[in-house]
């Protein structure tokens, strides 16, 4: 991790210390922006507070913050957080991730009982000593046992938004080494689930020893849990494991289709093997003569090993993509030709600083043309969302004029004006149809009221993606990974409402959200809906959440042609009016 992410991290951890402790919310704010513009900096950041002035010239680092930053650079610690930790116990913060519980709340448990940690929260859930406090009834604290067992279960698994770069930085590190000659990762990982339970990684290579080393002594190993000829396992310090094999070359086909998974989809192919007389196991696909001792050991030549397509035709069965590879999938059915990453050309979804993006709508642009698209939507929030600074109806119009503006001095690509529209509890947008119809592009999402009834939720989307302004429903649950489930309507209603109304269903591709989930996009092709997959790019960097929203489409089975960013210009554009 870079200097600034690590500082980054720091602020973060004494705006929570601070709010615990109830310090104003201007002190907390400034310190979250901080925190935030460390993690956007891009400079060199020893450099920046080498030179005078430097560093207090950046946009929302004040004196005091700088002088914190100095600190760190020079000590290591900030004098702030050290005392901040010397009174606050660590397991606090925690417990702010837990729905349902404000840092008044924390900063109540602290004071008023002994609980400090998420261990005591359960504890204390179960013992009575959270009923025992004023004004904590018993609905509040059901709340709260929920959130905490969500959080928990959650807490076993990864995101693949963190996995998946860890995956790829492991293997271009490891791939460098003498004698590698390929190395990938397989698991669940390959099949673009939404978390990952650990990674696994495969490699071909002359001369195990030294990446076995080298794998076990990275700088991020914390332990080495495993250690043998041929393989190893170790926990990185994000808490997440990871296995590596070396394997034959000859039979790369068999061990990548077996560590590939899932396990249900290995049981199935296992069982057809079988039934044709053959053996299936990580080394190939044998012939079946009832000889108990694996065939690899007696030397019997495979019927297929070295590529997943052999094994599969030998099966007489077509090519499964790892993203069909799931209980849910039979072998059987041909898998359609899959939406890939290179079909997307535009990016419908996106915030500028005008509501709480970092970036100019200018800056915006230069990124989706750095990236090839023919079309930006600009999407800032709309009124009603205060804490993300919603756009009134008087600056959406300046905005809107502002997109155009921008637009128009950029040839290379093209600017929708649009807006992310509130959709309230009722199923009413947040800005009137008068205001709706001069915008080029509406994203309608739920961003409040997440707890309704099924019955309610799914009215309110109906609502939504019937209205004739509405392009897009974005993020239809409004579920976040881990820490919130969200709406759970009925996505058959809903998928056929969009669909009759001509309505795109977004896939959210921000790796906390994942929303559409697969499941529901599978249930939205096949009520014949459109679906937009955008990455509700707050800064540069969140451009690239694009290959997550395409996993979770392609394990949907979703084609590039049910995909309306993976349309051309003219299409999209058509399909707009
Ligand atoms: P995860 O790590 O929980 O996100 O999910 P996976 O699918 O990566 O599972 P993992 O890491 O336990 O194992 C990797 C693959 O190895 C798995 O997808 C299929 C294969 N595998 C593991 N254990 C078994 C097993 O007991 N039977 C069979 N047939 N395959 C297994
Ligand atoms: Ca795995
Ligand atoms: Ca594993
Ligand atoms: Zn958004």
């Amino acid at each position: 991790m870079s200097d600034q992410r690590v500082l980054a991290k720091e602020f973060e951890t004494i705006a929570a210390m601070l709010e615990i402790s109830g310090a104003n919310a201007f002190r907390v704010n400034a310190t979250k922006k901080v925190a935030r513009i460390l993690q956007d900096f891009e400079g060199d950041l020893r450099s920046t507070v080498a030179t005078p002035g430097e560093l207090e010239a950046l946009d929302g680092i004040g004196k005091s913050s700088a002088v914190k930053i100095r600190q760190w650079c020079d000590t290591g610690t900030i004098e702030e957080l050290e005392t901040l930790r010397s009174e606050i116990p660590a397991g606090l913060i925690g417990l702010l991730d837990i729905s349902g519980l404000g840092p008044k709340t924390v900063g109540r448990l602290w004071h008023e009982t002994d609980i400090v940690d998420r261990v005591g929260l359960a504890r204390g859930i179960e013992d009575g000593t959270l009923a025992a406090l004023p004004r904590m009834g018993a609905k509040t604290i059901a709340n709260i046992k929920d959130s905490l067992e969500f959080a928990e279960k959650a807490a076993e698994r990864t995101s693949i938004g963190v996995a998946l770069p860890i995956a790829e930085l492991l293997i271009e590190e490891l791939s460098q080494l003498p004698g590698v000659q390929s190395i990938e990762y397989e698991g669940s990982l390959r099949r673009g689930r939404e978390t990952i339970g650990d990674i696994d990684l495969l490699a071909i290579c002359d001369d195990p020893a030294p990446l076995l080393r080298a794998f076990t002594e990275g700088e991020s190993v914390t332990k080495v849990l495993a250690l043998g000829g041929t393989k190893a396992s170790i926990r990185l310090e994000e808490g997440l494991q990871v296995d590596l094999r070396i394997v034959d070359a000859e039979a790369l086909g068999a061990a990548q289709m077996y560590f590939t998974g899932s396990k249900e989809h290995n049981v199935k192919l296992r069982h057809l093997a079988q039934e044709n007389a053959l053996r299936l196991n990580e080394y190939g696909l044998f012939p079946d003569d009832g000889d108990k001792t694996p065939p690899q050991q007696r030397g019997i030549a495979p019927v297929a090993a070295a590529t997943e397509s052999d094994i599969y035709a030998a099966l007489g069965l077509p090519f499964q993509p790892p993203e069909l590879r799931e209980e849910r999938n039979d072998l059987e059915t041909p898998p359609p030709s899959l939406l890939t990453l290179d079909d997307i050309c535009s990016d419908l979804h996106s915030h500028t600083t005008a509501s709480d993006g970092h970036l100019s709508i200018a800056d915006m642009a230069a990124e989706a043309m750095r990236l090839g698209y023919h079309t930006l939507a600009i999407t800032d929030h709309s009124r009603s969302s205060v804490q993300a600074n919603g756009l009134s109806e008087e600056r959406l119009l300046e905005h809107i004029e502002a997109i155009h503006a921008v637009d128009a001095a950029m040839p290379g690509i093209r600017l929708l004006a649009g807006s992310e529209v509130d959709i309230h509890a009722d199923g009413r947008l947040d800005y009137d149809d008068t205001t709706l119809a001069k915008l080029d592009l509406v994203v309608a999402s739920p961003h409040a009221a997440l707890k309704q009834s099924p019955e309610d939720a799914t009215a309110r989307l109906i609502a939504a993606v019937s209205n004739p302004h509405v392009h897009v429903l974005g993020h239809p649950t409004g579920r976040m990974i881990g820490r919130r489930p969200g709406l759970e309507p009925d996505m058959h209603a809903v998928a056929e409402a969009a669909a009759a109304n001509n309505t795109a269903l977004e896939i959210n591709a921000n790796p906390q959200r994942l929303d559409l989930r697969d499941r529901h996009v599978r249930i939205a092709i096949a009520a014949g809906a459109l679906i937009s997959i955008n990455t509700d790019a707050h800064a540069a960097e969140h451009f690239s959440f694009m290959r997550y929203g395409v996993l979770t489409g392609r394990r949907g089975s979703l084609r590039a042609d049910q995909c309306i960013n993976a349309w051309d210009a003219d299409r999209l554009l058509k399909w707009l009016d």
